[in-house]
């Protein structure tokens, strides 16, 4: 465990789905209507009822957050984010990648949540590198913490147990 001020900052490898804290963070698509990878688990494990919110929400630009809640899962709220699809890298995409876990923070705090997981956002279908995507996810994470300081615990989860050493070596790294 690491902590950067007073905020918690965790890595843990498994399943998104399976944790319980107060919302989960989604790595959607623009529609918002489900899709494959952790978006598929997480709409499987929660139910019609976070499809039906996400149809009224209509949809959700890159870089910005949408929030419903958990469905049948143990969380609270499912926070939805777009990440950018990698082209390279010379289309923005960094900057697009800092605001979806950004913008996932400051609605997490608008909605008074306390701890919150990430997965790591655009670097399954939409193919952004991992080492540079984990230190943006960092970045922006401590970036958000030196602003505001309501969230306790910020969880990043890895599915790949090579992510998860990535990420390991780059909190070691910073922190
Ligand atoms: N828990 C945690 N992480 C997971 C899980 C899980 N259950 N399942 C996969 N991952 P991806 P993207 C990891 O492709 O790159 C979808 O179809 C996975 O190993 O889910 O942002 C959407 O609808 C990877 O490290 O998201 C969009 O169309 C990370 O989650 C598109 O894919 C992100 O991979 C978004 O692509």
């Amino acid at each position: 465990m690491y902590t950067y001020r007073n905020t918690k900052m965790i890595i843990l490898q498994g399943d998104i789905t399976k944790l319980k804290v107060d919302a989960i963070v989604n790595a959607a698509n623009n529609r918002l209507l489900g899709g494959g990878g952790v978006d598929g688990a997480i709409h499987k494990a929660g139910g019609i009822e976070i499809l039906e919110q996400c149809r009224k929400i209509g949809g959700c630009p890159t870089g910005e957050a949408r929030i419903t809640t958990a469905g049948k899962m143990q969380s609270k709220y499912v926070i939805h984010t777009v990440g950018p699809i990698y082209r390279g890298g010379h289309n923005n995409e960094r900057e697009f990648l800092y605001r979806a876990y950004y913008n996932s923070l400051k609605l997490a705090v608008d909605y008074d949540i306390k701890t919150i997981a990430f997965p790591s956002i655009s670097t399954g279908a939409y193919g952004y590198p991992i080492e540079e995507a984990s230190e943006i996810a960092i970045k922006a994470v401590m970036d958000f913490i030196d602003k505001n300081d309501k969230i306790i615990q910020i969880i990043f989860v890895l599915f790949k147990e090579n992510d998860f050493k990535i990420y390991k070596r780059k909190l070691d790294e910073i922190l």
